[in-house]
Order: structure tokens, then sequence, then C-alpha cells
């Protein structure tokens, strides 16, 4: 899975990268390319369960980010369009908001701070990336139903593309446009940036992270905003390992921002996480709420979806509660399930194929 950084120009997106992902130095240039980094999903169980099980190797779920330069209103349309396009395959946006004034840091570009200001312009951004794929694509079916190609079809998709113009145009992302499912499916290829789930990572002075007015943006921005002072976080994922928890405390930081932005980037996109184990290695894996057993084997191989045959599934709170894998068999938790199972979070799942 993959998570776009995005946001006005000095809003500290770079930042949030280096504190997340750990990149900094060279690989970091400021203000022109993207950048893109892997990082291990941090999850308790899979630790739990590699200390029951004693694999040789550990796994964690991996996420990807990707950060482009700021986008603004009033940089050319081109220029936006093309910035925006390294966004197009990510499952997931994080819109870093500038909520911080630092004699240190470039100014804000709009002078002073306005979070819902910052988050219109974005959304508006978007929307406009968006509407240029939307154009593009009317004049091409207007053109093929004028040469009489797939009349019926095309008519029907312009039909659709002309509510998302009207949509668009007014500022309405598509993702909020009660769409069918044969509708959504339909544009699933054109990677609309609109429809993508979006949260909010509120970037703060340190001072700032605790007061109540802070909280209470937050909380209006959305259910899954997270408060970060990005600067010292960076800073802080630049020490060795062992050294960071004490500067977090010291922050009043439970965890750093790696593991809140992923959070909350699994609330938002609604992502769960599934488990595997044995001999070589214990692993998680990571699917969307609602994936079936047969999805959940197809990530792992396309021949254990192909050759399935069933899912061997023991709840994880069936394991936490036996303490290990054999015990819990014994004590009849192990399930089968078949292809149509809704795979739970936490479920530790051993696959039965053939091929
Ligand atoms: N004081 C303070 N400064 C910050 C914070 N986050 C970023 N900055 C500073 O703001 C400046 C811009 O940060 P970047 O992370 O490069 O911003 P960006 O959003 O990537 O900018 P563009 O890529 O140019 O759009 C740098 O000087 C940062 O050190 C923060 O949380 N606090
Ligand atoms: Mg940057």
């Amino acid at each position: 899975m993959k998570i776009g950084i995005l946001g006005l120009p000095f809003s500290g997106k770079t930042t949030l990268f280096e504190a997340i992902t750990g990149a900094h130095g060279a690989a970091v240039e400021r203000g022109t390319a993207a950048h893109e980094a892997t990082v291990n999903v941090p999850d308790p169980r899979v630790d739990v369960l590699a200390r029951a099980v004693n694999p040789r190797k550990t796994t964690y779920a991996l996420m990807d980010f990707v950060d482009i330069p700021g986008v603004a209103s009033d940089m050319k349309r081109e220029q936006v369009v093309s910035v925006l396009s390294a966004l197009r395959e990510v499952d997931g946006l994080v819109h870093v908001v500038r909520w911080f004034d630092s004699p240190s840091a470039p100014p804000h570009p709009r002078g002073a701070l306005d979070p819902r200001r910052d988050i219109a312009e974005i959304e508006a951004e978007l929307c406009v990336a968006d509407l240029d794929i939307v154009e593009r694509r009317m004049e091409k079916l207007e053109k093929q139903i004028g040469r009489g190609q797939e009349v019926d079809k095309s008519r029907r998709e312009l039909g659709l593309m002309e509510r998302l113009k009207t949509a668009l145009e007014g500022g309405g992302r598509i993702g909020a446009q009660n769409l069918t499912q044969e509708e959504s499916a339909l544009l699933r290829a054109y990677q609309f940036l609109s429809e993508k789930p979006m949260f909010y990572v509120l970037n703060v002075h340190e001072d700032a992270l605790h007061r109540p007015e802070t909280k209470a943006l937050a909380e209006s921005l959305g259910p899954n905003t997270v408060i970060i002072a990005a600067r010292v976080e960076k800073e802080i994922a630049e020490l060795e390992p062992s050294e960071r928890a004490e500067f977090l405390q010291g922050l009043g930081i439970g965890e750093p921002a790696a593991h809140r932005v992923i959070r909350a980037g699994y609330a938002a996109i609604g992502l769960r996480s599934f488990l595997t184990q044995g001999d070589p290695e214990v692993r998680a894996w990571t699917i969307r709420a609602g994936d079936t057993a047969l999805a959940a084997a197809g990530k792992i191989h396309s021949d254990i979806a192909r050759g399935f045959i069933r899912a061997e599934v023991t709840a994880w709170r069936d394991f936490e509660k036996h303490g290990s894998m054999k015990e819990a068999r014994n004590q009849g938790c192990q399930r089968l399930e078949g292809k149509e199972y809704v795979m739970e979070d936490g479920d530790i799942v051993l696959f039965r194929f053939k091929v």
C-alpha cells in the first residue's frame, strides 16, 4: 500500500517524510523531485507471534510513502497537473497542513496561518488535476461517438464524465459523488485524486503539541487527523534507536510520527492486517476491510489464490489467550474457512492450496 504526502509549499512535507522514513541527507533533495521510501508497519502482534514461534525471519507489513513538491493555486495548471501525477497510484493521501511559524523557516506562502484556507486550496488543486483528465477523456469520447465507435458505451461514459465535470468545477470531490459500484469500477483506471481517502497532519511547533486549541482544531478537521511537530520528530528519527524513546517522552509523545501516521492511514483507507507463521517466517500482510480469504491468499501469491482449498484461521485473541499456536489448536480455536470468508484484523492464517 502506498500513501502520498501533499500540501502547500513549505508546509513541512519533506520534513514529515524524513521523520517517517528516516531518509535524510543527499537522498532527499529539497524542492524538486518526488521522493519515495518504504517503512515497516509497526505491529506488536508480529512481535508477540515471533516470540512464540521463534522463526528464522520476521517480516512486518510494508507501507510506501511518496513525498512531492508543494502545489499551490498560483502555479501554472500544467505544473500542478504534472506534480500531482506522481500521486495517481497511491491508495490514500495525507495532507500536511502548516500550523507553525518559525523565523528559521521560509514564511507561509499565504502570509498568515489559516489551516482551513490551506485545505480548501489544496482540495481545489486536486479537483483541477482531475478535471484535466475528465476533459481530455470527454474529447476522446466525443470523437469516438462522431466516428460511430462503440456509440452506446461511449455515450454512457460521456454522461458520467459530464456529471464529474460539473461536480469538479463546483469544487466537489469525486469521492463525494455517490457513485454506483459500476460507475466506480469504470472510473478506477483514471486514478482520480479527489476520489482517494485523505487525512491530515497538522504540523505544529513542539510547544503547541498539547495545547487545547491544537487538539480542538485537529478534531474539527476529521477523526484521523494527526498532530505532529515534524521538525523535532525528524531530528529524533536521526538519533540512535535507543535514544529516541527518551526524547519523545520528553515531548509528551508516546509513539514516533511513523506509527501515528501509519495508524491514521490504516483507518482512513480502511486497511487491515493478517498474519502468517511457520518455520521460516512470521509475517504480517496488508488487506482492505472486507477482503475475503481468497483475496488475502492472492496477496501472498497468485498460485495460492488459484489453487485455494481452504484457510485454517486462528483469531488473534484466541492465540493471545492460549499463548501458542499448538495450544490454541488443542483448545479447538482453529477454524476451517472457505474462499468467501471475510478476514478479520489479526487473523493468523495458513492457506491450504494445490496447483
Ligand atoms: N519550526 C518548524 N519548522 C518546520 C517544521 N516543519 C518544517 N519546518 C521547516 O520549514 C521549511 C520547509 O520544510 P519542508 O519540509 O522542506 O517543506 P515542504 O512542504 O517539503 O516544502 P516544498 O517541498 O518546497 O513544498 C524547512 O526549513 C523546515 O525545516 C516544524 O514542524 N517546525
Ligand atoms: Mg518538500
